[in-house]
């Protein structure tokens, strides 16, 4: 007797890195068992998928859940962050278990795993964040990528993270020696000192001389240190947030070469633009995340580096502060304002009620950089970030016609804005599907905290 499936999505249009098609999509214990055209077995609950688009479950590789920085905490915990995440289509999370000082690197994973464990709603993953690399440190390198942490970050600048360039050489070629990866946030430390404190003492304390404090060329010569850095030791690297058409040169100077160097930019850079610090009422303080939103002539460049594939993903960078008790801390100085902005909801809903709409992307490539190549680069595929027999059944379905405006009011994320607020969409998540169970639909969570699973991850694969 033919076995009763837990879910069967009906003649959804699919649409993973390689193919659009029409099918049904058989799921059983959390798993996609079955595909193919009108399939006529019994399941506990269909879902009408008809004139609907179904894509794999969106990977966010660039998450600040319950992070403490810059005197504060960000606002979305793993609870709170997760349930955003499944509203907005993401489906897995990776998120940065940043090391406390003095903490091993295992003491850091435990931490962050107790952050997660009964909170969770979707599946999620750390990198490790190093801010402290003594020699024990390095040492446990290799043990922490066996663990299924096989990504690890570090920062070029912010006082207490930054390592200097001679660390972030040895952690590239020990990480490489070791199948995982080095991630590095890129922007030069000395440039960006300097120029706080210069407009500290000219009285320039206004959100704006955030952005002004670090150029475009901070970033991009940061970049280019870290893919020589990369290059000298034989290494792979993955820039996180890559922001401005100069480290898009410079990323595509290397690859062009033949070096194994990836990138990820988010939302924010492609939608948003330094004019959004000249808002009144230091309402500029809500775009305060590093590196800081460009002028608008960098986001042609990164829709087409996407779309020729030099940028390989679009991750959020999520790191949420409520203008009310966090952000307002920097009224008096734009250094004071803590770093990050929300994110993690409207991502997919903007690559695709935009970004398709538009035509800065095709429907293929949008899967490809916020899910497909995520999971490969991660080592998460073909676990994740497609739609095929055997793999995790975590999908989105997106409606085409569905116009949404983006506003706070719809939104989950724990936070009194959204950098977003206004912005027309035509094209909208309307249920997502996480391990085989409905966990968002219509605008509402209706899965459980604590549902998602931590996700080993192994080895990257080099795109
Ligand atoms: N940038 C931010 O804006 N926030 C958190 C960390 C980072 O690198
Ligand atoms: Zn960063
Ligand atoms: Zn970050």
């Amino acid at each position: 007797m033919m076995e009763e499936f837990d879910l069967i999505v009906k003649g959804g249009t699919i649409v993973t890195a390689s193919d659009i098609y029409i099918a049904d999509i058989a799921i059983l214990n959390g798993k996609i068992c079955l595909m193919g055209k009108d399939l006529t077995c019994s399941a506990k609950k269909i879902v009408d998928a008809d004139g609907k688009y179904v894509l794999p479950g969106g990977i966010d590789v660039h998450t600040h859940l319950d992070m403490p920085f810059g005197g504060t905490v960000s606002s979305d915990d793993f609870a709170t962050g997760t349930i955003a995440a499944a509203c907005g289509g993401t489906t897995t999370v990776v998120d940065f278990a940043i090391q406390p000082k003095d903490a091993t690197l295992a003491e850091t994973t435990e931490i962050w795993q107790k952050k997660a464990a009964g909170k969770a709603a979707v599946d999620y993953g750390f990198h490790i964040a190093i801010t402290d690399m003594k020699d024990e440190i390095m040492a446990e390198i290799p043990a922490i990528i066996e663990a299924g942490y096989s990504s690890f970050k570090l920062f070029m600048t912010y006082e207490g993270y930054r390592v200097t360039d001679d660390t972030l050489m040895k952690a590239l070629k020990i990480t490489k020696d070791h199948g995982g990866l080095v991630c590095v946030h890129a922007e030069n430390y000395y440039v960006i000192d300097y120029l706080v404190k210069k407009f500290k003492a000219e009285n320039k304390i206004e959100p704006i001389y955030h952005a002004l404090s670090r150029p475009n060329l901070a970033e991009s010569e940061a970049v280019n240190r870290a893919i020589a850095m990369a290059e000298l030791v034989d290494a792979p690297l993955y820039i996180v947030h890559l922001s401005c058409k100069e480290s898009l040169a410079e990323l595509k100077r290397a690859r062009d070469a033949g070096f194994p160097i990836m990138a990820e930019t988010c939302p924010q850079y492609l939608f948003l633009d330094e004019d959004n610090y000249r808002e009144a009422d230091f309402n500029g303080a809500k775009y305060v995340m590093s590196p800081p939103l460009r002028k608008k002539d960098s986001q042609e460049p990164l829709w087409l580096g996407l779309a020729k594939g030099d940028i390989q993903a679009v991750a959020t960078d999520h790191c949420p502060f409520f203008m009310e008790g966090q952000k307002e801390m920097g009224r008096e100085f734009f250094a004071k304002i803590p770093n990050g902005a929300p994110g993690i909801e409207t991502r997919m809903p903007l690559l695709f009620g935009r970004g398709v709409r538009d035509q800065k992307l095709t429907l293929t490539k949008l899967v490809e950089v916020t899910a497909t190549n995520p999971a490969k680069i991660f080592g998460m595929y073909p676990k994740k970030g497609t739609i095929a027999v055997d793999s995790d059944a975590d999908l989105v379905i997106f409606d085409p016609e569905k116009l949404q405006t983006i506003t706070k009011s719809i939104l989950h994320e724990h936070v009194d804005y959204t950098p977003y607020e206004g912005f027309e969409l035509k094209g909208y998540p309307i249920m997502t599907i996480a391990a085989g169970k409905i966990i968002a639909e219509a605008g509402s969570f209706v899965g459980k905290a604590g549902a998602g699973k931590f996700i080993k991850r192994s080895a990257p694969m080099i795109l």
